[in-house]
């Protein structure tokens, strides 16, 4: 649980488009802003993901398996836990918690449950993802698209919890 800050209720005063895009948008800019101009196309966004696909396929046979997808994500996890200050105590929490996580993620993922995700289920969350953000649906993930979405999750988020008190 996150403790809100002071802060929060000012910045809840302002318009949503004076917000600016906080870290979940800008992530998604810069993990896909392959040619670095600010903004993510659809071209980018399906290149960046076919090869991550690809990265992931471990064995190469065309689909991967909750151990391939697990093993690809646990990589970037311990690169992450490496870079962060964290005492070891709370790396291991952490990591059992988003291998946790992944493991759900791979079920969600494969849609016909049958243990294989394939380029076809991959790309459908990657298209579900690549639509969330891209706010005014042109097919250019800006700056500005993140920050209305970040806006928008937040106050979907503030909504939920508002129904649940
Ligand atoms: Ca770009
Ligand atoms: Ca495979
Ligand atoms: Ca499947």
């Amino acid at each position: 649980m996150k403790i809100l800050l002071p802060l929060t209720a000012a910045l809840l005063a302002l318009p949503a488009s004076a917000i600016a895009a906080p870290h979940e948008g800008s992530a998604f800019i810069h993990d896909y802003d392959a040619d670095h101009d600010g903004q993510v196309t659809r071209a980018e966004f399906d290149a960046a993901r076919a090869a991550r696909f690809q990265a992931t396929d471990v064995n190469k046979d065309g689909w991967v398996s909750e151990e391939e997808y697990v093993g690809e994500y646990r990589a970037r996890l311990e690169q992450q836990l490496a870079a962060s200050g964290q005492s070891e105590e709370k790396k291991e929490e952490e990591r059992q918690r988003q291998i946790r996580q992944a493991h759900v993620r791979f079920g969600v993922l494969d849609k016909d449950k049958d243990s294989k995700m394939t380029e076809a289920e991959y790309d459908a969350s990657g298209a579900r993802a690549f639509a969330e953000q891209d706010d005014d649906r042109n097919g250019i993930v800006t700056a500005t698209d993140a920050a209305a979405t970040a806006a928008r999750q937040l106050a979907a988020r503030q909504a939920k919890d508002k129904a649940g008190r």
